[in-house]
């Protein structure tokens, strides 16, 4: 089933300059992109943005992070769109992600994992349009 996901360049992803790696390797995977562009998020938005993890430990580092600087958002859409963002990013944690995909790449840390992408149907339309207004 042709599917849309909302994938995100972390802000250290970013910092390190490999926006355009992966941005290559979205494309070379058959993904269109169909809308991008670069946000800096206050904290109250990446507390939005992760508002189902508010009660998680990580939660007040991981929105400090995600606020911390540039992140680039993207809307893909391709077969299966949302299973295979996830299987190109790769686990959680860039250390136990297989090796070739992008977290075990340009991953550094659970948290600092490079890139994000949506888990299922009704997220991906709720993180759609938590930045792109239809
Ligand atoms: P994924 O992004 O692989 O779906 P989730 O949804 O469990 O992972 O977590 C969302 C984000 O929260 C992760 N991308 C990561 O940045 C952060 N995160 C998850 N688990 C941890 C953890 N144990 N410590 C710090 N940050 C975490």
């Amino acid at each position: 089933m042709v599917e849309r996901t909302l994938a995100i360049i972390k802000p250290d992803a970013v910092k390190k300059r490999v926006i355009g790696p992966i941005i290559q390797r979205v494309e070379e995977e058959g993904f269109r992109i169909l809308n991008i562009k670069m946000v800096h998020l206050t904290k109250d938005e990446a507390k939005g943005f992760y508002i189902v993890h508010k009660d998680r430990p990580f939660y007040p580092s991981l929105t400090d992070f995600m606020s911390s600087g540039e992140a680039v958002v993207l809307l893909l859409e391709g077969e299966d769109a949302i299973a295979r963002w996830r299987e190109v990013m790769g686990a959680t944690d860039p250390a136990a992600a297989k090796p070739g995909t992008v977290r075990r790449l340009f991953g550094f840390s659970v948290e600092r994992n490079a890139v994000h992408g949506s888990d299922a149907s009704a997220t991906a339309d709720w993180e759609i349009s938590y930045f792109f207004k239809k």
